[in-house]
This record gives structure tokens, sequence and C-alpha cells, in this order.
């Protein structure tokens, strides 16, 4: 069967359905049930509607100010969560004049009880207004739905036009509350079709040239659109439109006007690629930088489009000439090591390969949070015999994944870190990453050189653990918990 129960999941015995072990002799549809809602009964790791939409999509956007439309909890939750570093440069020659102004500053209603009750419409109309007085600078103002106000139903699109006209700029409302779906994922969807319906093609651009690319999906975690952004200039082909890493407000409204759209993340943004070639006739490749031979491999396929494979050649030669002897040192240390890669979801296809490949690492676990089934097919192929493949796993079963699969290394996220560290595992982060960019040539090596550095971090030899046969848990020599050891030898303070 290549479906099985982990021993936490006795009582919940619907999770085996989302629990899938490689198998190449199944057909390719035996795949774990995604893209539901989760189990009741689970501790989940994923996240809201709301934070796909704000966290993910417009959260990168450089000037524009951000009102949620929410009790403060969500508006605390939304603030600067993801680091996508952005320069302050417009297309217009004007500056942003707050560095990284997207990652400081939010805004929200503060709903109260009686906003509740009686309709919290007129404070969004206020907090706009507020936010407008004092950033001036901003080129528009986007709000957001949140679960309280989806449930009392309040009409953001009626305000945000209202006060469009007021104000004398957009004023956007993205109605994802964080109950709309089963997870982020539906925010990503909400985001992108209210970006193409409200701005794609209200604007044109200062000046356009026959290489003009929309590079989508690509939200410069870390630095990672920077990476691709030189490469492309240095193949001869420009970036009219960023969505939404390091991007502007106007940059989206003149995406129309690009010759050709790379998709990057396909599971955030391929709906914007496909309502832009459907309307405008753009057409899009999907793309994969991670890792040496997808990054040459898609660089030059862009290259093709626009006959310039000659400079992209040139480009991979340099790199790969720059890259290979730390590959080769690098390879030679993780050779055989063994990973468990949990992300969102297009994380745990792009990396198993380039992992196998250049580092000689073996994926053993693969889990993600809200990958759809498309992408489920891409990790079953990209993965060895044996992989176990988890969809929405749940707190326990990150533990028993631990016990079971023995990983050398954990490449995930913070919530996850601790839990790694707890059973002394090492973990790298991929979603905001430790020391990035990961992305492109140079991107794969200081992704390697995280690993290699976590795993020979001399902290893991200082831990010791022995089986203590009742209760099955893991304890350290002197009897007290790995993690009380770890915060006494911290403290210098006894546990008891
Ligand atoms: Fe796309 Fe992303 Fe991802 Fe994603 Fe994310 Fe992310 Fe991710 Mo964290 S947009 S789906 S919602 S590649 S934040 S940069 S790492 S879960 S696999």
């Amino acid at each position: 069967m290549p479906y099985e129960l982990f021993e936490v999941d006795k009582e919940i015995p619907d999770r085996k359905k989302h629990t899938y072990v490689k198998d190449s002799a199944d057909p390719t549809d035996e795949i774990p049930k995604c893209n539901t809602t989760t189990i009741p009964g689970c501790m989940t790791e994923r996240g809201c509607a709301f934070a796909g939409v704000k966290g993910v999509i417009t959260g990168a956007v450089k000037d524009v100010i951000h009102v949620v439309h929410s009790p403060v909890g969500c508006t605390t939750y939304g603030c600067g969560s993801k680091r996508y570093p952005t320069s302050p440069d417009l297309p217009n020659g004007d500056k942003v004049p707050i560095d990284q102004f997207n990652l400081k500053y939010i805004m929200g209603t503060d709903l109260k009880e009686s906003d509740v009750v009686f309709g919290g419409m007129k404070k969004l109309r206020q907090s706009v207004l507020e936010a407008a007085k004092e950033f001036p600078f901003v080129n528009a103002i986007y709000t957001y739905a949140t679960c309280t106000t989806g449930l009392i139903g309040d009409d953001m699109d009626a305000v945000a036009k209202e006060l469009s006209e007021e104000i004398g700029k957009d004023v956007i409302a993205f109605n994802a509350p964080g109950f709309s779906g089963p997870t982020q994922s539906k925010g990503h969807h909400v985001g992108n079709l209210t970006l193409f319906n409200k701005l794609v093609g209200t604007k044109e651009p200062p000046e356009t040239t026959p290489y003009d690319i929309n590079l989508i999906g690509e939200y410069n975690i870390d630095g990672d659109l920077w990476v691709l952004e030189k490469y492309f200039d240095e193949i001869g082909i420009k970036l009219l439109s960023k969505f939404t890493g390091d991007c502007s407000h106007d940059e989206i409204c003149w995406m129309h006007r690009a010759k050709l759209s790379l998709v990057r993340c396909q599971r955030s943004a391929t709906y914007i690629a496909d309502l832009i070639e459907e309307k405008y006739g753009i057409p899009y490749i999907k793309v994969d930088f991670f890792g040496p031979r997808y990054c040459a491999e898609n660089l030059m396929t862009v290259a093709k489009h626009f006959g310039l494979e000659e400079k992209a050649e040139k480009l991979i030669q340099q790199e790969m000439a720059e890259i290979q002897p730390k590959l080769d040192f690098y390879k030679e240390k993780l050779q055989g090591k063994k990973v468990w890669v949990f992300s969102g979801g297009p994380k745990n296809w792009h990396l198993p390969e380039p992992l196998k490949e250049h580092l000689g690492m073996e994926t053993v676990a693969v889990s993600t949070m809200f990958e759809h089934e498309d992408g489920y097919e891409k990790i079953k192929e990209r993965v060895g015999e044996g992989t176990v493949i988890l969809d929405d796993p749940n707190s326990l079963e990150l533990e028993e994944i631990i016990e079971v699969y023995k990983p050398d290394i954990i490449l995930s996220g913070i919530k996850e870190k601790y839990i790694a560290h707890k059973f002394g595992v090492p973990c790298v982060l991929i979603h905001s990453y430790e020391n990035g960019p990961y992305i492109g040539f140079e991107g794969f090596i200081n992704l390697a050189q995280d690993i290699y550095a976590s795993i020979y971090n001399p902290v893991w030899n200082m831990l010791e653990f022995e089986e203590t046969p009742e209760d099955g848990k893991l304890k350290t020599e002197s009897g007290v918990s790995s993690e009380q050891k770890i915060s006494s030898e911290k403290t210098g303070k006894e546990v008891v």
C-alpha cells in the first residue's frame, strides 16, 4: 500500500490519505490528498488566506501602504513577516523616502466589539484617509478583509471605490478573509485576480523594448530576484514588471506591455500569467532557477525565445566555472546525507533533484503546507523510492518523521526549526533563508554552505540522548530531556 498511517495518527485515520510513500510502480495519480481543509484534531502548520494575499503576494510592493481591516491581532500578524527586501527606486525616477518601507509599516482599523455589531465601514474609511495623510508619498493604498470583517460583511469594494476618487490614488480591496479557503493558497489566488482585474492594463510604461518580460512569482526572498535580474541584464533581457518582489504599484499596471511572462513560483502566481495570456495574448514560460543545472537550462530557454542564446551561453559558462570548485567541496562533504524538505509547496519540488545531483544528498521526506495536485506530481517525479510525501503535516507527525526517517538535516521554516533542534537535528530555513540568496548559481552555493555549516556544527556532538523504554521519549544521559539540557546549558542554571 502506498499510503501509510503514522503511529501518532491512530486516532485520526483520515490522515492516511495525506501520507504517501513513493513507489514508482504506482500510477501517477497516486499522490497525497491535498488542498482540502485541515482535519479537525490536527495542529496544522498552515497559514490563512489573508496571510496568502498580504504575506506573500502584495507585501513586497514597495510604494503602497497596507490597511488591514481587522481587530488588531491580524494587523500585527501581517507586519513585515516575510524577508523581501526592496530598493528605494521607482520607475519614474522617484525614490521611496523610507528605506524598506514595505517591511516597516502597516496600518489597521483596530475593530472593537461595537464595530462588529454595527459595522466597520466607517472605521475603514477613516483609517484609509489617515493612512493617506500619514504617508503622502505612497502611490496606492491596499486594504484587506479578514475573518472578522468577512463575517460581518463590510463592503470593502464600495469603500475602496469611493476613496480612490476622493484621494486621487488607487485604493484596492483584497477580499480574502482568513477562512475563505483551506490555506494561504486561496489568498494567492484572490491576490492575483484582484491585481489583474483592478490594475493590469490601466497604465503605460515610460518606455518599452523588444526584450521586455514580466518576472512573475518571484518575491525577492533575501535578494533572489536581484540575482536573476543580474543574469537577465547580462543576457540583454529587461524586467519590465516584477510580480511582486521589489516591485512598484505602477509596474503591475503595465504588465500587459511585456513580450513574455516567466512564472517562477508556479503555485502562487500562475493565475495572473494565465489571465494576461488570455486577455493580452502574452505567452508565458514556467521556469525553475534553483540549482545550477535547472538555472542553466531555464536561462537558455528564455534566451532562445529572444534569440540571445550566445550571451546566455557565455554567462552560464562563466558562472559554472566560478562555482564548480565550491560545488565539488560541498559535494564531498554532503554526499549521502539525508534531507527532509518542508515548505509551502514549490520549493519541495525545486530542491530534491539539485540536492541529489549537485551535492549527492538523499531526500527521505517531503512535506508541504498547501501544494495542489500538479505540484505533488512533480514532487513524486523528483524524489527517490521510499520517500515519504506528506500533505499538511501536523506537529506530532513532524516528530515522527524525525524519529522514523532520521534526516541529517531539515530544510524548513521557523516553526519547525526548534522542534528539529530539540531532537538534535540541524535545520536550515528555506522560506526566509539563513544567508541567502539561494537561487541561481551563487545562490545554490550559499544554500550548500548553510547546510554544510549546520550539519558540521560541533554543537550536535555535545548532545547525548538515550532511549527510555518506558515512555519511548528521548532523554539525555542525566535523565533530563534534551530541551531542558540545552536550556540549562544556556542559562547556567539547573533545570529540575
Ligand atoms: Fe511560492 Fe514562495 Fe513557495 Fe509561496 Fe510561502 Fe515562500 Fe514557500 Mo514560505 S510564494 S509557494 S506562500 S515559492 S512564503 S517565497 S517559502 S511557503 S514554497
